[in-house]
């Protein structure tokens, strides 16, 4: 089907590109329909039609209109075009003139002077006159361009001018990459409206500007003498971050942002902390003293560029804006994901789950940093999923172009540090960090972007290093060129104070009092700290311990509430065609909770949820597949099979309940644990879980657990109480997806900083995911979860299990002799292969326990569950995985002591790989692990 739109007459010119007439002026929405129809199907529409919005494409034009009436201003003079009076235009050239603007667009950045050392050389052949075959004889003509919302024609050489002074300035802009033409128009307009280019920033503004970038300029200088060989990783070269980041304070009211999530790395940190955060100098300085212990109360803390701070900032005009600097790691970018986590848990506190725009995540990050760690992608990616987004994210880079010692070009294979963020259609603001005038220009439109489009937006601030990577680091060895350029450069304030003078806003003795004042301050609060630091005696710190962690907590569900959530889960939606077998899966849920058969594990876990939701704990799921259940055993969301339409059983309880949230996550571990993690972290009313597909995927996501979960609470006094399902156990599929590595979240046990569990039953594990969100002490549960056993008819429990009691982390043998001669201890799966050859064997003086939690170990249960049996002369570790793996090396140190008697080991060789590939060869070496427990 083609379509043309009434009232618009072609009138082809004479390259064959359509374009419309003085008729067509009103019909600009039906110029948009046109167009999006073109987009989506270039066929659909005539030829010249689609010629014409080919060429549009080309030079990202709005559908121009011809004025018939413009009046260009005088050559040279760059102000903005006015309409007057009626010009010929040769369209011959015109052409020429639009493949020149086009070129502008898309490629001036890289002829922007970005570059505060004026290292960086680049050539654009594409905006040079003869490239597009024009010539000086063309520079007065007149010729059609939009620009700046207005259809108008100017003399080519206002044109250029214009063109240059936008795209080829200070600021280097990419936004044509971006796909959405809504976006593109919305960002061309603004910046060719001259909103980068003019400075047009108050002079109360600039005085505010000038007096952040001496602050973070001084203090720099203060520590450098003052605590001399100290590592601070110093902002000099880039201390326009201060005032930029001050700018987006400022603003935060005027758009309604109430709440500031923020992530940074080392450089600059102590400064952004200082001068943005307003923590106080003196205990800055306090940290850098001889005998300071961080967090002593805690932990063993962190060194002072990695912690994190929460402040209530006052701006200018007395709006009040949150700001929560997340601690971070030494891993760069690892906080990333945690600080979007952060913002949405933030944004559900504030209730803005809507339109997310109360609360504004800005990461700043170090330019290799930014281009080399696969992080990044993750969490950009995750910037506009349902269940991860947070409205869009404020990225500021620190570009001082190196990293430690490495130049940009050993560190990205692109042009920029920032080209991975074109895949999420953010526009990308490369900023010399000598114009803070721009940088504030540009953060101001950054800001209204992100509010606009809830996107993210980069602004690439290009900088220097004033020192080495630290300041105890030589930089000349590895950048003789860079460092000979540093040393000639002049502070940034020393180039602004200069531009204000000149222009006579300000004088030179406002800034001489300025820095006597604030040196005077700092000066201050030295001496207090030192006074300070002389009273602190250092001790040994004694480990942490929790001892609550292994009280008993009441977690059971009245059978009559259970049987209510139960039969609300399963009841089929109205007006809802469901798959036959989701029929069937339903209907045999129902059954369970009716009595009719035993729970099994998925129905448990539901349970679980349920009864949780029912009572106003929210419960968020996440990972990869979780909806559904990666081993089809949750189905937590129903798809209509005529519509896929969805259905959400659990938040079909009551009315008045609380949310399930459950979300298919991308494929990713790293971020989406981050992201969890962070949310878990700032929202801890809610059970927040993660699952991964296999538990052995959860190693994309070590560093989450090694820097974050195992040990946040010591280092930065973060508690959480996140949940991770981690699919484990050996069924002969290889060595893939067997191992969840459980012998790692061991390794990391230490000072009750986390939970590690393997439960074998369904009642076991309904009651140690309430028992998560309904204690009070918070800290990580890491569970290992079945994937055969999710339908094996021996792992089952009764109704009444739920019913009663609460988690057990010692499981008695239900089937003990009296006395036995032999105690087997295990945890998770492997029971079930004992308790059946026990069984079938027909041996009636083996007592089997099994260790439903690892970590804390209850020493206590256990006793008193092997005390019955002091006469047995073998007490036996069983374990299905390789010995260097699972619980062993954890485990018989502890038992030992415990026992004070040698434990026999029944398992598997260490091994290299966590499992054969062969299912022959699992099915023997389990039999004969087995047989090892029964016979060593
Ligand atoms: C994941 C990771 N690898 C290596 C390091 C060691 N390291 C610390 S800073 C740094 C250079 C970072 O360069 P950049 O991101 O440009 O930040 P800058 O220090 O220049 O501000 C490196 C390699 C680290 N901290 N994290
Ligand atoms: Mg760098």
């Amino acid at each position: 089907m083609t379509v043309m739109p009434s009232g618009v007459n072609l009138v082809p010119d004479t390259n064959g590109v359509s374009r419309t007439d003085a008729a067509s002026a009103e019909n600009g929405p039906q110029l948009e329909v046109l167009y999006e129809q073109w987009k989506r199907d270039p066929a659909s529409v005539d030829a010249p039609w689609a010629s014409f919005f080919a060429g549009f494409e080309l030079g990202c034009q709005q559908p121009p209109k011809r004025s018939g009436a413009a009046a260009a201003p005088a050559p040279g003079k760059a102000s903005a075009p006015v309409s007057a009076g009626t010009v010929t235009i040769d369209h011959s050239l015109q052409s020429r003139v639009d493949a020149l603007i086009s070129a502008y667009r898309r490629l001036g950045h890289q002829a922007a002077k970005i570059d505060p050392l004026n290292l960086l050389k680049r050539t654009v052949p594409e905006v040079a006159l003869d490239y597009v075959k024009l010539t000086e004889a063309d520079l007065d003509r007149e010729f059609e361009i939009w620009w700046a919302g207005k259809q108008t024609t100017m003399p080519l050489r206002t044109i250029i001018q214009l063109l240059q002074e936008t795209y080829c300035g200070t600021v280097g802009i990419e936004y044509m990459h971006i796909e959405s033409y809504a976006i593109r128009r919305w960002l061309r307009d603004r910046i060719e409206e001259g909103r980068l280019r003019k400075d047009t920033l108050p002079n109360a503004e600039k005085k505010r500007v000038l007096t952040h970038l001496l602050e973070g300029e001084l203090f720099e200088k203060f520590l450098h003498t003052r605590y001399v060989g100290q590592k601070r990783f110093s902002l000099e070269g880039g201390e326009t971050i201060i005032p930029l980041l001050d700018k987006i304070v400022e603003e935060c009211p005027r758009h309604g942002v109430e709440q500031i999530v923020m992530g940074m790395a080392h450089r600059g940190r102590l400064n952004v902390l200082a001068n943005i955060l307003g923590k106080d100098y003196e205990f800055i300085f306090n940290e850098f003293g001889e005998n300071y212990v961080p967090n002593s109360e805690q932990g063993d803390g962190d060194v002072k560029y990695h912690m994190g701070y929460d402040s209530i900032v006052t701006t200018s005009t007395g709006g009040k804006v949150g700001i929560s600097l997340a601690p971070n790691p030494s891993h760069l970018e690892t906080v990333c994901p945690v600080v979007e986590g952060k913002a949405r848990a933030w944004q559900r506190k504030l209730n803005d789950t809507q339109e997310r725009r109360k609360v504004l995540p800005v990461l700043i990050h170090g330019d290799a940093s930014f281009a080399g760690q696969g992080v990044v992608a993750e969490t950009l990616n995750l910037s506009q999923l349902e269940g991860y987004k947070t409205g869009g994210t404020v990225h500021i880079i620190i570009n001082n172009q190196i990293g430690f010692t490495t130049s940009p070009g050993d560190g990205s294979s692109s042009q920029y540090c920032t080209s991975v963020v074109k895949m999420v259609g953010s526009p990308i603001f490369h900023v010399n960090g000598d114009d803070p005038i721009a940088a504030v220009a540009t953060i101001q439109l950054a800001l209204e972007f992100r509010q606009q489009f809830q996107r993210d937006v980069v602004i690439d601030m290009y900088c220097y290093r004033r020192h080495g990577h630290n300041e105890g680091d030589e930089p000349r060895f590895t950048q003789p060129l860079m460092y000979s350029a540093i040393e000639d450069h002049p502070p940034i304030s020393d180039i602004f104070f200069g531009h204000l003078v000149k222009f006579g806003d300000i004088t030179p003795d406002e800034v001489r009092a300025f820095r006597t004042t604030f040196e005077q301050k700092l000066t201050d609060a030295v001496q207090k700290s030192k006074v300070a630091d002389k009273a602190i005696v250092p001790s040994i710190r004694k480990p942490l311990s929790c001892p609550e962690l292994l009280d008993p907590v009441e977690t059971a569900v009245p059978e009559a509430k259970l049987k209510e959530i139960g039969l609300a889960i399963t009841r089929e939606p109205a007006n809802f065609e469901l798959n036959p077998k989701i029929k069937r899966f339903l209907s045999q849920r129902r059954d369970m909770i009716e009595g009719k058969a035993p729970l099994d594990w998925s129905t448990a876990e539901a349970l679980a949820f349920g009864s949780l939701i029912e009572s106003g704990y929210p419960v968020r799921l996440s990972g990869q597949d979780s909806r559904r259940g990666t081993f089809s055993q949750r189905h937590s969301v129903l798809y209509d099979v005529k519509t896929r339409d969805r259905y959400k059983p659990l938040n079909n309880i009551k009315p008045g309940q609380a949310t399930f949230c459950v979300y298919n996550s991308p494929l990713s571990e790293y971020a989406v644990l981050g992201f969890d993690y962070g949310y878990n972290l700032d929202f801890p009313d809610m059970l927040v879980l993660w699952e991964a597909q296999f538990g052995d995927f959860a190693n994309g996501a070590q560093l989450i657990i090694d820097q974050y979960i195992a040990c946040s609470e010591t280092k930065w006094g973060e508690t959480s109480s996140i949940v991770l399902l981690l699919p484990h156990g050996y069924h002969g599929q290889g060595p893939e997806h067997s191992s969840a590595r459980l012998e790692r979240y061991l390794q990391s046990c230490a000072e009750d900083n986390i939970q590690v569990a393997f439960p074998s039953t369904p009642a076991s594990y309904f009651h140690i995911l309430r028992r998560q969100a309904v204690r009070k002490v918070k800290k990580p549960l890491i569970l290992m979860t079945p994937k055969g056993l999710l339908r094996d008819p021996h792992c089952v429990s009764p109704l009444a299990d739920l019913a009663t009691g609460g988690f057990e982390e010692i499981l008695p043998d239900p089937a003990a002799p009296k006395s036995a001669k032999r105690i087997i201890l295990c945890t998770g799966k492997v029971y079930f292969d004992l308790a059946e050859y026990r069984k079938t064997q027909k041996i009636d003086d083996t007592v089997i326990l099994r260790l439903e939690q690892l970590y804390p170990l209850h020493e206590k249960k256990l006793q008193a569950l092997v005390t019955p049996h002091a006469k047995a002369d073998k007490l036996v570790w069983c374990q299905e995985e390789s010995q260097n793996m699972g619980a062993w090396n954890f485990i018989e140190p502890r038992l030992r002591k415990l026992f004070g008697r040698d434990i026999l080991y029944a398992g598997r060789d260490a091994s290299a790989s966590t499992a054969t590939g062969s299912h022959a060869i699992h099915d023997l070496e389990q039999r004969e692990l087995v047989n090892q427990a029964f016979s060593l």
